[in-house]
């Protein structure tokens, strides 16, 4: 009886995912319920065009936002541990262990404080600041990936954890990055290889792949940021 009533409950569960596809905040977000394989509603907002209704489920005016029966998420690192913990069953995206869990949270802001403004900067940045931005974008992904599991594909080995679902997004965005600022990470630097096997296994995931969208179709969107900044 108590079993029937759970899955009752689980199946009645309305999730809503409010996302801009070009976005790589709401990418994170989008890879982690796949990898769940908890059923969402997907719904396209713009969010550069703020309605009272979107501005209702989040002040920040910011996608992406998740609506779990009447409760409201935001924050995109903040919704992939929410529906971990909602949604219990394996995989862990969190991992088990408490000093996996507290290093997948380490790099997992690491990128998102010390990588990720950087792409931006490199997109904004004038000819003169250029090399020294380029330069330590390169420095600390290198840290990133000096830090992975030596052995497996992904940050933590064979775990595919929040930790790659914070970087990946920007990272199938280098070839914007190359288009429009001709910026490539060095192939011969020593790090290199293991940041090849990353990429490529994340990219094949079959969480993520869904989730690629083309460059062609980024780099516009790209070009209309550099714009507006
Ligand atoms: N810290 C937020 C950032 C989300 C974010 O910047 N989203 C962009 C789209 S990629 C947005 O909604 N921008 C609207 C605006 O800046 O007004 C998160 O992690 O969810």
């Amino acid at each position: 009886m108590f079993i029937a009533c759970f899955f009752l409950k689980m199946s009645d569960s309305s999730l809503r995912f409010a996302s801009a596809w070009y976005c790589p905040f709401a990418q994170r977000l989008w890879i982690a319920l796949l990898e769940k394989g908890i059923p969402f509603k997907y719904e396209e907002i713009d969010p550069y065009n703020k309605t009272e209704e979107f501005l209702k489920l989040n002040p920040r005016g910011l996608v992406p936002v998740l609506i779990h029966d009447d409760k409201i998420i935001c924050e995109s690192a903040v919704c992939v541990e929410y529906i971990d913990e909602a949604w219990p069953q394996k995989p862990k995206i969190m991992m088990e262990q408490p000093y996996d869990k507290a290093q997948v949270r380490i790099w997992g802001d690491y990128a998102t404080s010390k990588i990720i403004p950087l792409f931006y900067s490199i997109l904004r940045s004038d000819p003169e600041n250029l090399g020294e931005t380029q330069k330590s974008f390169v420095e600390n992904i290198g840290s990133f990936v000096k830090a992975m599991s030596p052995t497996g594909n992904f940050f933590m080995g064979d775990s595919f954890s929040f930790v790659d679902m914070m970087l990946i997004p920007w990272m199938q965005r280098l070839p914007v990055l190359k288009h429009i600022k001709s910026f490539e990470i060095p192939s011969d630097i020593d790090w290199y290889p293991r940041f090849q096997k990353w990429l490529t296994a994340c990219l094949n995931r079959e969480s993520v792949k869904p989730t690629l969208a083309g460059v062609e179709k980024l780099i516009p969107v790209f070009e209309k940021f550099i714009k507006k900044h």
